[in-house]
C-alpha cells in the first residue's frame, strides 16, 4: 500500500477520472517521448477539484519558508495561483509570457518593491526551465525568488536544475508515487506503470534547454533582454540602438560651435548609440540646430542627451526643458537631473517629457573628484528612479556594481562619464578611468567619452577605438556572469 495521505489519494484519482492523466506516446516540451501524459489545464472545468488542488498545493510550501508574494507560470498555474491568492489573502503578480513592445511594456503585472519575495506556484515540473523562465523576469525586476511549489514534480531533473538556480522545489508528489497509487487503484495496467518507471529511469535528467539558461542569467542580462525590460520608449530605444549598431560609446561632443558639433556628429555618427551635447556652450546656436542633429541622429541611428543637469523645484524646470533659447524637449530624446531638490523635479521633467516619450537619467554619482553624489544620496537616486520607472532610464554612475543592492535593476542604463584610454585626470578635478573598468569592473554599461575623441588628431578613428574597448568590456561581461 501507497503511504499516501487519503487527500492526496483522492487528488490523483480525481485528476485522472476527468483524464488530466493519460497514458499513450506523447512527445514532451523538451523533445523526448513519453508514455505519460499530464494536462492539468483541465481543472479550470472542475471547480472544486481546482480549489482541492489550490488549497493542498500551498500547505505543502513549509512554514518555515516566508514569502510575500505569488506568482503563477503561466497559463495552466495562473487560476491555481489565483485560488490561493484569494483564499490566503496573499497578493499576486502576472508574468507576461509575450511582454508588448508598445505601451508600457511591462514584463510583470501587480504590485511590488524589490526585496519583496515572491513564491512561483506551477503545475508540473520537468526540467524547470518554466519555472526559470518566470523567475528571470521576477528577479530583474529586483524581486527575491527562492522557492517554487508545485503539483507533480515529473522528476527529471527539474529539482535539481532549480536547485543550481537558487530555488527550492516544493512537490505535492512526484511522478512515480501518482502512477504508484493508480496502479493500486486497478487505474492502470501493470505494463503501462512499468512503461513508465522505465522511462522515468532512463530520462532522469532533462537539461534546461540553452536558449533559457541565457535567459535566467539575470545578472548578465544583455542589451536585448533588458530593452524589453525598460518601460520607457526612449530607454527601450537607446538599448535597441546599442545591441543593433554593437556599441556603448556615447561621444561627449563638447566642441567649440554647432558648426563643428554638427560636423562632429557627422564623422562620428556610425560609431556611437548616443551623442552627449551641452547645447548652453555653442556661440552660434540657432533654433535649426536640434533639427540638423535629429536628421544626422535618425541617419546613422543614435540618439540625442542634453547633458543639462537640471537641478531647480518642478515648476521651474519645466519651464527650462520646454522654453528659453534652446527648446531641449523638441530635439533632445534623453536629459538628466540632479535630485538635490528632490523628486518634484522628476515629477516636472516628466510632464513635458513623457508624452513626448523622452528618457531622463538621475545623477546617481558623478566623476569629478570631491563631488558629494555618493551613500545616501546615490541610494536615494535609485528610488526615485523606481518610482518613476516610466519616465527615468537610468543613471549617471561611476561605481554601479558597488551599490547597496546591486545589481540594480536591469531596466535601467548606467552611462558613465570620465573615460579615457589610461587612468588619471585633469587639472580642474575630472577623473578618469579605463572602458574596461568602467564596463568590466565598475559594472556600467555606456562609456562617456569628450575630449579622448575630439581632442584626438583624427576623432572618428579614436571613437572606433574606443567603440571597440567598451564593447568587448561588455561582450566579456555577459560570458563572465
Ligand atoms: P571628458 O572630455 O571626457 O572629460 O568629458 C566628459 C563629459 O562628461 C563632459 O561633457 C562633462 O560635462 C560630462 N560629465 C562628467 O565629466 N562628469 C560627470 O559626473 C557628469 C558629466 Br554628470
Amino acid at each position: 500500500m501507497s503511504s499516501f495521505p487519503p487527500s492526496m489519494e483522492s487528488l490523483i484519482l480525481q485528476l485522472h477520472e476527468i483524464s488530466a492523466v493519460k497514458f499513450g506516446n506523447f512527445k514532451l516540451k523538451s523533445g523526448i517521448s513519453s508514455p505519460i501524459y499530464i494536462d492539468l489545464r483541465l481543472i479550470v472545468s472542475y471547480p472544486s477539484l481546482l480549489r482541492q488542488i489550490s488549497q493542498t498545493l500551498i500547505s505543502a510550501v513549509p512554514s518555515s519558508t516566508p514569502y510575500d508574494l505569488l506568482c503563477g507560470v503561466p497559463y495552466t498555474a495562473l487560476p491555481i495561483a489565483t485560488c490561493i491568492s484569494t483564499s490566503r489573502d496573499v497578493p499576486m503578480l502576472m508574468r507576461r509570457k509575450e511582454v508588448k513592445d508598445y505601451g508600457t511594456a511591462k514584463a510583470i503585472e501587480g504590485d511590488f518593491t524589490p526585496g519583496q519575495v515572491c513564491l512561483i506556484i506551477e503545475d508540473l515540473v520537468t526540467s524547470g526551465a518554466s519555472v526559470l523562465e518566470t523567475a528571470a523576469p521576477l528577479r530583474a525586476a529586483g524581486l527575491k525568488v527562492c522557492d517554487a511549489v508545485v503539483l507533480i514534480d515529473r522528476e527529471q531533473g527539474g529539482r535539481e536544475n532549480l536547485e543550481e538556480n537558487g530555488i527550492r522545489l516544493h512537490a505535492l508528489f512526484r511522478l512515480s508515487e501518482m502512477v504508484r497509487v493508480l496502479k493500486e487503484k486497478g487505474k492502470v495496467a501493470e505494463e503501462t506503470v512499468a512503461a513508465v518507471l522505465r522511462f522515468l529511469e532512463e530520462n532522469r535528467r532533462v537539461a534546461v534547454p540553452k536558449v533559457e539558461k541565457e535567459k535566467v542569467r539575470v545578472k548578465g542580462l544583455g542589451f536585448e533582454e533588458r530593452a524589453k525590460l525598460s518601460k520607457n520608449p526612449t530607454g527601450k530605444k537607446l538599448f535597441e540602438v546599442m545591441e543593433k549598431k554593437k556599441t556603448n560609446l556615447c561621444l561627449a561632443a563638447d566642441v567649440a560651435t554647432a558648426k563643428e558639433l554638427l560636423d562632429i556628429a557627422e564623422k562620428v555618427g556610425p560609431e556611437i548609440c548616443l551623442l552627449k551635447t551641452h547645447v548652453d556652450i555653442l556661440p552660434d546656436f540657432t533654433p535649426d540646430f536640434g533639427s540638423k542633429l535629429r536628421s544626422i541622429a535618425e541617419r546613422h541611428n543614435f540618439l540625442i542627451f542634453e547633458d543639462r543637469k537640471f537641478a531647480d523645484i518642478g515648476n521651474t524646470v519645466t519651464m527650462q526643458y520646454e522654453g528659453g533659447i534652446f527648446h531641449i524637449l523638441d530635439w533632445a530624446d534623453i536629459v538628466n537631473a540632479h535630485i538635490i531638490s528632490g523628486p518634484g523635479i522628476v515629477d516636472g521633467l516628466k510632464l513635458k517629457g513623457l508624452p513626448r516619450g523622452r528618457g531622463l537619467l538621475l545623477l546617481a554619482e558623478m566623476s569629478s573628484a570631491g563631488n558629494l553624489a555618493k551613500g545616501d544620496y546615490t541610494a536615494a537616486a535609485v528610488k526615485i528612479a523606481e518610482d518613476h520607472s516610466d519616465f527615468v532610464i537610468g543613471f549617471i554612475s561611476v561605481n554601479p556594481a558597488s551599490w547597496p543592492g546591486a545589481p540594480v535593476n536591469p531596466a535601467f542604463i548606467q552611462a558613465t562619464p570620465g573615460v579615457q584610454m589610461v587612468t588619471g585626470g585633469d587639472a580642474l578635478g575630472q577623473q578618469y578611468n579605463t572602458p574596461k573598468s568602467v564596463i568590466y569592473d565598475r559594472g556600467s554599461d555606456i562609456i562617456v567619452v569628450g575630449r579622448g575623441i575630439i581632442k584626438a588628431a583624427n576623432p572618428a578613428e579614436a571613437a572606433h577605438e574606443y567603440r571597440l574597448q567598451g564593447w568587448n568590456a561588455y561582450l566579456a561581461k555577459c560570458s563572465s556572469n
